[in-house]
């Protein structure tokens, strides 16, 4: 294995309302991978997350901003970023958050995992030398317990598939047809990692601390809690249950289930 993916690692953060993070979080970034680009994903935060990271791009080319029209969720932000990485020539695809719970120092681990030959690397709070600090307990066990179930239902031996700090190698990502991929929050990443597994890439998990957000408001919701139970039901059951296997019927049962809990809300 050479080292393509480490090249040109595009590293995007999706933003809503992270006015009092981005600044630092886009210049940390740039400070721990000098080769990266960073994309900033924003869905027109009224609080100008935007506009901050333009004015940064005035000293610093490799800071580029995607604004969407409104505020659509983290899958649908992500996936219009990987597109235009992808477009431009990435290596590599970084997610991180904006609110300082993942340490960009960490950022090359993760692709030196790409480099040795990794489809997915993940930054994992559940393995030996990774650790969470400042959740509350709560959410820290919905968390543990949401981790369980998804690799229970999908067989698939990844102690972390929610997290949010990870890195693709191009070419896996590019075998991933993104109009298909539907989940929005923690969904998304269980639902990515599960592809990559499924196209046979190796995924290894670097050890991580993570933290609570630095500033900044949540947009953590139940909603995407229910989502991502419901979804790893849905493709456990498909990959035992003959007549879930046929696509079109997955997709109607996800539609039925999604409006009833949009109904519930
Ligand atoms: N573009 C975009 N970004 C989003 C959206 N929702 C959340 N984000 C960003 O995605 C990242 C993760 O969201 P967080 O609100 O930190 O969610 P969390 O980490 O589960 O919860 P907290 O850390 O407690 O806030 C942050 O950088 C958010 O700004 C969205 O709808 N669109
Ligand atoms: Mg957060």
């Amino acid at each position: 294995m050479g080292h393509t993916a480490s090249q040109h690692p595009w590293v995007i953060v999706p933003t809503y309302n992270e006015a009092s993070n981005i600044v630092d979080i886009v210049k940390a970034i740039r400070e721990a991978v000098p080769a990266s680009t960073v994309l900033v994903v924003d869905d027109s935060s009224p609080d100008g997350t935007a506009d901050l990271v333009e004015g940064l791009r005035t000293t610093d080319s490799c800071i580029r901003v995607l604004r969407r029209p409104g505020k659509a969720g983290l899958g649908a932000a992500y996936r219009s970023g990987f597109r235009q990485a992808l477009d431009s020539g990435a290596t590599a695809l970084v997610e991180i958050d904006a609110d300082f719970s993942h340490d960009p120092a960490v950022i090359p681990s993760l692709l030196q995992s790409l480099d040795d030959g990794a489809g997915l690397a993940i930054g994992s709070r559940y393995v030996a030398g990774g650790s969470s600090e400042g959740l509350p307990a709560m959410r820290l066990l919905i968390s543990r317990l949401g981790n369980r179930y998804a690799s229970l239902m999908l067989g698939m031996k990844v102690h972390d598939a929610t997290a949010g700090f990870r890195a693709y190698e191009a070419g896996a990502m590019k075998m991933i047809d993104l109009d298909r991929v539907r989940a929005d929050g923690y969904g998304f990443q269980v639902e990515m990692a599960y592809l990559i597994s499924q196209l046979g890439f190796r995924i290894t998990e670097v050890p991580i601390t993570f933290h609570d957000r630095r500033a900044g408001s949540s947009k953590m919701s139940s909603h995407i809690v229910v989502e991502a139970m419901m979804l790893c039901t849905i493709w456990g059951l498909s990959r035992r249950v003959a007549w879930l296997r046929q696509g079109s019927r997955q997709d109607r049962l996800i539609d039925q289930l999604e409006k009833l809990i949009r109904m519930s809300k």
